[in-house]
């Protein structure tokens, strides 16, 4: 008990969220029972990432009652924006693919769906980054340490999943088997409230932890031995303790295949105990079923169908299989070909005997209609097959799913093109329908109105607030284009927000920034394909201008970056330090002044997105082209707000034909967005054609003198040598083409005016 004088912060954080959960419970109670009565149609969205970001300013927004709760919050002497920076956040997700499950499950709400989330309650999210003396530094993500306001543990909802063990064929029916001598965890259920916009409808976002089946093994326990004998608890409670950090590549992990097995298995056990309160037989599984499967990484679902469907609910193969293909659809996240997720046979064989069986079997008959209706060449029925045969036997896990999805989609429409005709092109031939785009969306409800209450505000007051769940309502404002007063204000929300930005920028890095620059954003995950380090080929060329010619006018930028690169991923945590290195020279220089600022905001997250977007005003979307499958932060303004004009004014784009960018170009107009570069087709001549980066390189005098300074240690004085690598990969490899992009890259840069603000009128 604290009373009002000896509570702290997060004891407000704590009392003000429980009590706006009760009101959601009432609600939710209603939602599932409604759901129950009506035997309707649910959709299942199962996602190993959830990024969720914090959930009480969301959750006050949906229900309504932000802004009473901030008036009654003022009037006893507390500030509700103080009280939400308290809360921790839930981070269980690594970038764009965590974030998009977290945005589907708020439009799905809002939109009514009967829809639930499942994922993994992970004790440790994705790690806080640091960074000390320029490098990353990761440490463990408490975020459970003070408890969490938003989940309800289940405690009576456990399911048992079962791991390794052997098969035995059923006596009386050769095709069942039974899975025996295993080695069981069980799962035991938290949910979360999932409110939806203006609506009563609140879902669920379910989410397992593992606990031990048996606290101990008594055996060891009696003879003294008591670290063994709690030890296998620990051992089965790891599979829920942490994220993997890794985005796009997680390969070949022991653990992490446990995990997808670990919360599968529990979620279809509990699909199914869902589907049998109304049903007796499996006839209509699928007409009230939809399982959407984020990435392959909980494709083991399709076997563990089969398997529960075969083995503990006798139907024959044949109609075990047309339900299991009606009621999954998958959504593919990349087309990197090393990037698809691939288990080895034995790993497969060993945890999980059965599956590795009907694996086989679904294999076995796929390849044989492959060859009695499309083509014998055994070169596209090796690439077609779901078991890898060289160098060693491995599941494809992208292939057992688009054979057993009656539905897979791209999230652009440039990414869907790219699975067709290339690295599922015989897949389309072979299955014509099957393939569909889904361009990746955004939540508006946390991207602009809780995030920019300034900018909503203003448009709310001029067009409604339909547009809070339509966003085409946005195109009313084009009738203001010309209205002074609109424009004024609108800039003005601009310059507020920057100065947000700015106070925390000073306040936590010390760095005095200039409001009157141009606030150039690039914040995402570290990767090479997204080409930070074409950013920095930039900054060291206006540096360089700078230096020259001092007093020449100069558009002044604060180039901002924020994200966290894999732990073990040495060439991105290089390019990081690279940026802070570059950072401690250019800031400190004299003859720079305020004309260009560097600052790298460490530890990204979804709370920092909310303050870092509506403050920026160029947005830099600058992957190499055909790698980025959609790109979620490019959408925040610009998704569906059509031809905004005025968008001039708030944030531009500058990027390459890549992603979604694309469809983005078509939505805002070619003036909101500076397009540059090679585009993906051209990438893929290019590199085939076998160029060389030296050219560029010769031939460009400001390039060549970026990268000279890059080898002469220029911005690494006191540690020589550090960057050696960055500059021999990009002269002699240079994968992601930034050379050949390098000259577009800067005249298109060069082009790029600022928005005028309120003061520098
Ligand atoms: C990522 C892509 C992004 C895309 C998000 C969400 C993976 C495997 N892929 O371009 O790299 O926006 O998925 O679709 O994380």
């Amino acid at each position: 008990m604290r009373d009002k004088i000896t509570a702290t912060p997060d004891d407000a954080f704590h009392a003000l969220s429980m009590s706006i959960r009760d009101r959601l419970v009432r609600r939710w109670i209603r939602t599932q029972q409604k759901y129950k009565e009506e035997d309707v149609k649910r959709v299942y969205y199962l996602s190993l990432e959830f990024l969720m970001g914090r959930l009480l300013g969301n959750a006050l927004i949906n229900m309504n009652f932000y802004d009473k709760c901030y008036d009654i919050l003022r009037k006893d002497g507390y500030s509700l924006e103080d009280i939400r920076d308290h809360e921790q956040e839930m981070a269980l997700g690594n970038g764009g693919l965590g974030r998009l499950a977290a945005c589907f499950l708020d439009s799905m709400a809002t939109l009514e769906l009967p829809a639930f989330g499942y994922g993994i309650r992970y004790e440790y999210g994705i790690f806080e980054q640091d960074i000390i003396n320029g490098y990353q530094v990761e440490k463990a993500d408490n975020w459970l340490k003070l408890g969490n306001p938003w989940e309800i543990m289940r405690r009576n909802l456990i399911f048992k999943v079962k791991f390794y063990g052997r098969i035995i064929q059923d006596r009386d029916n050769h095709l069942k088997f039974n899975w025996v001598d295993t080695q069981d965890v069980n799962a035991l259920a938290y949910d979360i409230p999932i409110p939806g916009y203006g609506t009563n409808t609140v879902n669920n976002l379910r989410l397992w932890e593992a606990k031990a089946t048996s606290s101990f093994n008594f055996q060891d326990f009696n003879t003294g031995n008591y670290v063994a004998a709690v030890a296998g608890k620990t051992d089965s409670e790891t599979i829920s303790k942490v994220l993997y950090p890794n985005d796009t590549i997680d390969k070949g992990k022991f653990l992490r295949l446990k995990q997808q097995y670990f919360f599968v298995s529990a979620t279809l056990q509990d699909i199914i105990r869902k589907y049998k309160i109304n049903h007796n037989t499996f006839d209509k599984f699928a007409e009230k079923t939809a399982i959407q499967l984020n990435d392959t990484h909980p494709v083991i679902a399709i076997p563990d169908l089969m398997r529960i469907l075969i083995d503990d609910e006798g139907l024959e193969w044949d109609k075990a299989w047309d339900l299991t293909v009606k009621t999954f659809s998958y959504t593919n996240h990349t087309v990197v070909p090393e990037a698809l997720e691939e288990w080895s046979e034995s790993i497969m064989g060993e945890l999980l005997p059965r599956h590795l069986q009907i694996i086989y079997e679904i294999n076995r008959r796929f390849l044989e209609y492959v060859r009695e209706f499309y083509t014998t060449d055994n070169s596209i029925i090796s690439k077609l097959s779901i078991i890898r045969d060289h160098p060693n036997k491995k599941i494809r896990m992208s292939n057992l799913a688009i054979v057993g999805c009656h539905t897979v989609n791209g999230v652009a429409e440039l990414h869907t093109e790219i699975l067709k005709k290339t690295i599922f092109f015989h897949f389309n031939k072979i299955y014509p329908n099957k393939f569909r785009n889904v361009t990746n969306g955004i939540t508006p409800r946390r991207w602009l109105k809780s995030a920019n209450p300034l900018l909503s505000g203003l448009i709310s007051e001029k067009i409604g607030d339909k547009w809070v769940t339509k966003l085409d309502e946005l195109k009313k404002l084009e009738k203001f284009i010309n209205n002074k007063e609109f424009l004024e204000n609108w800039r003005g929300s601009k310059w507020l927000n920057k100065k947000l930005l700015i106070n925390h920028i000073e306040k936590d890095y010390g760095l005095k920034i200039n409001p009157e620059s141009m606030f150039d954003v690039q914040i995402k995950r570290f990767h090479e394909y997204k080409r930070q380090l074409l950013n920095v080929l930039h900054i060291i060329t206006l540096y360089n201008r700078i230096k020259d010619n001092p007093k020449k006018d100069f558009v002044p930028r604060t180039i901002i970056f924020g994200g966290k690169a894999a732990p073990a991923y040495f060439a991105a945590k290089l390019i990081i330090k690279l940026i802070n290195s570059v950072a401690d020279v250019v800031n400190n220089d004299k003859d720079v002044g305020d004309k260009l600022k560097i600052v790298f905001i460490k530890n990204y997250s979804v709370s920092l997105a909310e303050k870092i977007i509506p403050a920026s005003e160029l947005s830099e979307q600058i992957s190499t082209a055909g790698f980025e499958a959609s790109g979620t932060g490019n959408m925040k303004f610009a998704s569906g707000t059509g031809n905004m004009k005025f968008a001039l004014n708030g944030a531009l784009t500058i990027g390459t034909m890549d992603g979604a960018n694309v469809e983005i170009r078509e939505e805002v107009g070619a003036d909101n967005i500076f397009i540059f570069g090679l585009l993906a087709d051209e990438v893929v001549k290019i590199k085939n054609n076998g160029y060389d980066p030296r050219d560029y390189y010769q031939k460009d005098a400001e390039l060549k003198r970026v990268i000279d300074m890059l080898s002469a240690d220029y911005f690494n004085k006191k540690e020589p040598g550090i960057f050696k690598s960055i500059v021999d990969s990009l002269l002699n490899v240079d994968y992601y083409c930034s050379l050949p992009d390098y000259r577009p890259y800067i005249e298109t840069q060069d082009k790029v005016r600022p928005p005028v603000h309120r003061n520098s009128r």
